[in-house]
């Protein structure tokens, strides 16, 4: 049953307050959509949005981390900030995942948490929670408003500090007698007031000369790209770059789908479960050129062992990025499109590299990723494959996070950037089933398939209200292996077989959960039942939960183990 809302606008008498302000200055940042719970510390805001209706629009999730995830998704699809609002106390602490999961992958949000009045702060009020202090080290920056002149102000400086630089998150507390409390004369316009914050984004033109000559000295020059070139706008640059001088390319996890992958130059995804010729491409490099990835352990395994005979560019618009984990030669602090367009104009000679980019085919042809096939049952990675085929690639694919992410990022064969949207820092289970939902609400117009493992689906599965109650149409793709899947597979070749805990013994009945919120169920048990199923899926025009049903025992290969190095990888080729 769909309830609708009653159309009983009140023209209001009452006297305009903070909140009302709040959301005129939203409006004026270009705001188009509020995810959000309310609750007694925000009903001053809630009460403005009702005034506002037709101006804004504020989707109810069922859960703040449901709300905030699909902020991230919406961040991560337009760029532009995802805003939420959340109650004080447990609504601002249901964020805490959310935001640090932003902060980790650098997703611009601004996030607006009730605060108990300024007189009771401090004294365990109802709802009370020290939000700044929580949220201080999960934030680019957080703001406690202490007067309604200051507003204005800090609502500017919030977006601006979350979308420019390296993106992030945001978070404006707002206590409760200031948003309710009546305006008697409109404060003034806010102007950006921050002398300690200027991101720099044009790169050193000294820096680019020493990266350029390197360049043309290279024997073996790898690029490594990570999603600061999405934050860049950069691809269009990167793969120019690369084409022209013939460099090869390896992606992080995040950076899938900056450089094509079927580029000839592309070698795929580095890292714990990248592929052979990608980690073995860093491990043998003479000059590693970072753009716009972080170096994190995931990616370099044991530090030891990673790019031991490379010099090292990096080119990252945080200069804390630089040098942090790895070592750096050539330190370019720049937003990635200015210093590729500056490489572009300043790299005159290529480097002589072809029978390192020989050596590397010859990787690529005998080590590709690879999986066995069982007539019996179904692979999930030829589900992924599968999907791919009737998504032609084109799909924005978000994920959870265990193995299911993992093959998602190494058979979905990403083309383009922006179609990839995933927990890479925090590794955050439940986020992809509502940044899905985010996803979907800034691209109406794309195909979004959500694919979650069985367990982490039941994180934050009280979200598919939204899809039915939004009619959106996002394909919902449980990978149901009966079993917390990365955890398993740990067990099994790290801890003598030890399956602790990680198998589930109950599972709902998926496509009944589907139909009790209203929306279209499907089991597939069987590879031919996918394939005849599937574009059926893809072809209807609303949402859909497929449980797919795949091996419980197949594991994730290739694979570094911890604390191991990128050239020690295990599961390289069918034992
Ligand atoms: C919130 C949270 N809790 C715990 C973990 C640890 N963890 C990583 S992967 C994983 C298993 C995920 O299982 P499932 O969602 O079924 O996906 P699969 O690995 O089977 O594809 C767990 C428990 C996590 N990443 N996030």
């Amino acid at each position: 049953m769909k309830v609708e809302a009653k159309p009983d606008f009140q023209t209001s008498t009452a006297p305009k307050t903070g909140a009302d302000l709040l959301i005129d200055l939203l409006i004026n940042e270009g705001v188009d959509t509020l995810f959000g719970y309310p609750g007694g510390a925000v009903l001053p805001i809630y009460d403005a949005i009702y005034r506002a209706r037709g101006t804004i629009k504020h989707v109810l999730f069922r859960h703040e981390q449901g709300s905030i995830h699909a902020a991230e998704g919406y961040a991560r699809i337009t760029g532009k900030p995802g805003v939420v609002i959340a109650t004080s106390g447990p609504g601002a602490t249901n964020l805490v995942t959310g935001i640090t999961d932003a902060m980790m992958d650098s997703l611009p949000l601004v996030i607006f948490t009730g605060q108990v009045a300024r007189g009771v702060i401090g004294t365990d009020a109802f709802q009370e929670a020290d939000v700044m202090a929580i949220t201080t080290p999960i934030t680019k920056h957080n703001y406690q408003v202490q007067d309604i002149a200051d507003l204005p102000r800090i609502v500017k400086e919030a977006f601006h500090i979350a979308s420019t630089g390296r993106p992030g998150p945001v978070l404006i507390d707002i206590p409760k007698d200031i948003s309710a409390g009546e305006l008697f004369e409109t404060p003034e316009e806010g102007t950006i007031n921050l002398p300690g914050y200027q991101p720099t984004t044009k790169p050193n033109p000294l820096q680019i000369k020493k990266l350029a000559d390197a360049i043309s000295k290279s024997k073996k020059p790898v690029i490594l790209a990570g999603a600061g070139i999405l934050h860049g706008k950069a691809s269009a640059e990167l793969t120019a770059f690369a084409e022209k001088h013939k460099l090869p390319v390896v992606t992080t996890l995040l950076g899938l789908g900056t450089f094509p992958a079927n580029n000839p130059l592309s070698l795929g995804m580095g890292g714990m479960h990248g592929t052979y010729a990608a980690n073995m491409a860093m491990y043998e490099s003479d000059l590693l050129i970072n753009i716009g990835a972080r170096f994190d352990d995931r990616l370099t395994g044991n530090l030891k062992h990673f790019s031991p005979n490379a010099k090292v560019a990096h080119i990252d618009i945080d200069p804390a990025e630089i040098g942090k984990n790895v070592p750096t030669n050539i330190p370019i602090v720049s937003d990635s499109k200015e210093a590729l367009i500056e490489l572009m104009n300043q790299t005159s000679e290529s480097p002589e590299n072809e029978e390192w980019l020989e050596t590397l085919s010859k990787y690529k042809e005998e080590f590709p990723l690879w999986y066995k096939h069982d007539p019996n049952g179904m692979s999930p990675q030829w589900l992924i494959e599968a999907i791919h085929k009737v998504t032609n690639g084109d799909a924005v694919v978000t994920t959870d996070v265990g193995q299911h992410q993992m093959w998602a990022a190494q058979y979905y064969n990403f083309e383009k950037p922006h179609r990839w949207v995933t927990s890479g820092g925090l590794g955050t289970m439940g986020f992809g089933f509502p940044a899905a939902i985010g996803a979907q609400m800034a691209s109406p117009g794309s195909t979004v398939v959500a694919i979650v493992g069985d367990a982490g689906f039941q994180m934050t599965l009280q979200e598919l209200s939204i899809i039915y109650e939004q009619n959106l149409p996002v394909k919902i793709i449980i990978v149901n292996n009966g079993a917390l899947g990365m955890v398993r597979q740990w067990q099994e070749l790290l801890h003598g077989n030890r399956i602790s805990e990680s198998i589930l013994q109950t599972q709902p009945d998926f496509v009944k959960l589907a139909e009790a919120y209203h929306i279209r169920g499907l089991k597939i048990e069987s590879q031919e039942e996918l394939i005849t199923k599937l574009p059926e899926v893809f072809a209807y025009d609303g949402p859909v939960l497929m449980d797919c049903r795949v091996l419980q025992q197949e594991k994730v290969f290739p694979m570094i183990a911890p604390g191991k190095g990128i050239h020690e990888m295990i599961g390289v080729k069918p034992s």
